[in-house]
């Protein structure tokens, strides 16, 4: 009989440098997304921010909250902007076609977001500050994988972890990294392999349905937590969707999948979710 405390059994866990759950496999690090994950920071972040330097630019363009939801099926900020002057000012994409002026305005675009972000306004979802340290403590590796162009990240996480941000995530995979974003699977690829290690012994949380497509393409398990924009998609392919991460006396809302066996998720569920994975298919790696 193991007559270890509970403390005791995770510090044996966490001087292993994972997570194991009697009788499964370990889970050796959890990979977040950022935009709809960390923190919802698409309506009231970049919306606004790409709205306020499209007038700077004396562009007479408006992002209402409705059309940004359909335009963020376009990942990325420098793509979504091209898309849209694709289809609504062609002629302005056709004079500044070498791409130098997307830049440029999405540079500016991103700036705004960091001032946005800095001042506080766009704080982390639910249950994301515990489970981040339940994490480390537990010596669950930490590390990202987004869409979203670096100083963005950075800056979110420096607002809401403060001096400790830059230790908590070994590894931040971002932006034009990679060559195609998601759903592509290249930045879940490119993570798994700095983090060396292989997709069955990481859980990856995300909130879109192109983001779950990257994970799973990659060959990784997901567990969704819905956002503002994503609330009414659905995601068969996820391990578990909940509502969010929840909080001691603020219970997540179970939504689909894998069941949630408390009121909010913790490290011991997450492992409890994984634990399913060694015997669940995969889609294509
Ligand atoms: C979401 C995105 C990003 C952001 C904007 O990323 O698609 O493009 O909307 O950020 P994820 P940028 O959910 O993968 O975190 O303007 O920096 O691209
Ligand atoms: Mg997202």
């Amino acid at each position: 009989m193991d007559t270890r405390t509970q403390a005791e059994i995770q510090g044996d866990e966490a001087a292993q440098g994972g997570y194991l759950l009697p009788g499964s496999s370990e889970l050796r690090a959890v990979i977040f997304d950022v935009d709809g994950t960390l923190a919802d920071t698409e309506r009231d972040g970049h919306r606004v921010a790409f709205n306020r330097a499209f007038s700077e630019f004396g562009l007479d363009w408006h992002w209402s909250a409705k059309q940004y939801g359909e335009l963020l099926g376009i990942t990325g900020g420098k793509e979504r902007i091209r898309h849209y002057a694709a289809a609504h000012a062609p002629d302005w994409l056709r004079a500044v076609e070498d791409g130098r002026w997307v830049a440029l305005l999405h540079g500016l675009k991103c700036e705004i977001y960091a001032s946005l972000v800095l001042a506080g306004g766009l704080p982390l979802r639910p249950g994301i500050a515990r489970l981040v340290h339940e994490l480390r403590a537990a010596g669950v590796r930490l590390a990202i994988a987004t869409t979203t162009t670096p100083s963005s990240v950075s800056a979110l996480i420096r607002a809401n972890f403060g001096r400790e941000a830059s230790s908590l995530f070994e590894v931040i995979g971002a932006g034009d990294i990679v060559a195609r974003k998601k759903p592509a699977p290249d930045i879940y690829r490119l993570v798994l392999q700095e983090l060396d290690l292989p997709a069955a012994a990481c859980l990856v949380l995300e909130d879109s349905p192109a983001g779950l497509a990257a994970a799973n393409a990659a060959g990784l398990s997901a567990v969704v937590t819905v956002s503002a924009y994503s609330a009414r998609e659905v995601f068969p392919d996820a391990l578990t969707v909940v509502s969010d991460l929840g909080e001691p006396g603020i219970a997540s809302r179970w939504l689909g999948g894998l069941p949630l066996s408390g009121e909010f998720v913790d490290l011991r569920q997450l492992a409890c979710w994984h634990s399913t994975t060694a015997s669940r298919p995969m889609l294509a790696n």
